[in-house]
């Protein structure tokens, strides 16, 4: 792994990765709650508060969208993804290469890996060409590592998450996003297991404020650097208020009833 290869993409060693992509892997379903969302540049333009050290985003809204916010904005380029509209095996594909990443002024690069999906022999294939691909770019590399598959029976047991955040290590990203899973404690099993790569939390569907906000900060307690997280942000009516709040939490590591009432 490079030395702080996420630099570009966190603050104090810490980050906040607000995520979009949600358009494809869901697709409008996830804009019903705050229909304003379906328009990405009402994202870009939540991505430009200070909490925000990265926005995640397919290729499509990049090209759009970026070279407007380039100055104000990293953009972390997710290199697959996939809608939910077919059935099977976990698996997606690779829309994007690592070169054109760079050439639309990616600062990191995003792909999932679905362990124990029956496609993902093919899957750690094509992330190796897109981490090689980022290392010649000097782009960090943040791997979504969601095990899931008909070999899997609970894809959100502890076990099951830090052998993802295992394998984000092993893989060589920078960064590993993992689930939640479930306690403070086996959060820091995760960290554990990803050894130097960073470990982040995805958001997941919207929850209570307090809720939320304390399961992120049991994670940044067990070692993780932060969240990478879409609907428990843009979902809601003011996004501005939780991203105030997760600042807090995550940077300044304030209690979340305190970082509520901020
Ligand atoms: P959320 O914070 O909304 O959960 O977003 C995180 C994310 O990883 C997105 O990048 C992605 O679109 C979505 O979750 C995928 O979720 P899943 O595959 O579990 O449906």
């Amino acid at each position: 792994m490079l030395p702080h290869a996420a630099d570009d993409i966190s603050r104090d060693g810490k980050s906040l990765i607000l995520a979009y992509d949600h358009g494809l892997e869901h697709g409008p379903v996830d804009f019903e709650p705050n229909p304003d969302t379906a328009d990405p540049e009402r994202v870009f333009e939540l991505a430009t508060h200070e909490a925000v050290t990265s926005l995640a985003v397919q290729k499509g809204l990049a090209e759009a969208y970026y070279p407007h916010y380039e100055d104000e904005v990293n953009l972390l380029l997710k290199l697959n993804g996939t809608s939910n509209l077919w059935m099977g095996e976990p698996d997606s594909a690779v829309n994007c290469t690592a070169e054109y990443a760079a050439e639309l002024g990616a600062d990191a690069v995003g792909f999932t890996v679905y362990g124990g999906s029956n496609h993902e022999v093919e899957m750690a294939e094509e992330f190796r060409e897109a981490q090689e691909g980022a290392r010649a770019h000097d782009m960090a590399v943040v791997m979504w590592s969601y095990p899931r598959g008909q070999g899997l029976r609970n894809d959100g047991s502890p076990d099951v998450i830090s052998y993802g955040a295992r394998l984000g290590l092993e893989l060589g990203a920078d960064v590993v996003k993992v689930k939640y899973p479930g306690s403070a404690e086996a959060m820091g099993d995760a960290v554990e297991m990803a050894g130097p790569a960073d470990v982040v939390m995805s958001g997941g569907t919207m929850r209570d404020d307090e809720a939320f906000l304390r399961n992120v900060s049991n994670a940044i307690d067990a070692g993780a650097t932060g969240i990478a997280v879409g609907r428990n942000v843009f979902q809601r009516d003011e996004p501005e208020r939780i991203l105030d709040a997760l600042e807090a939490v995550i940077f300044d590591e304030v209690d979340p009833a305190e970082a509520l009432a901020i």
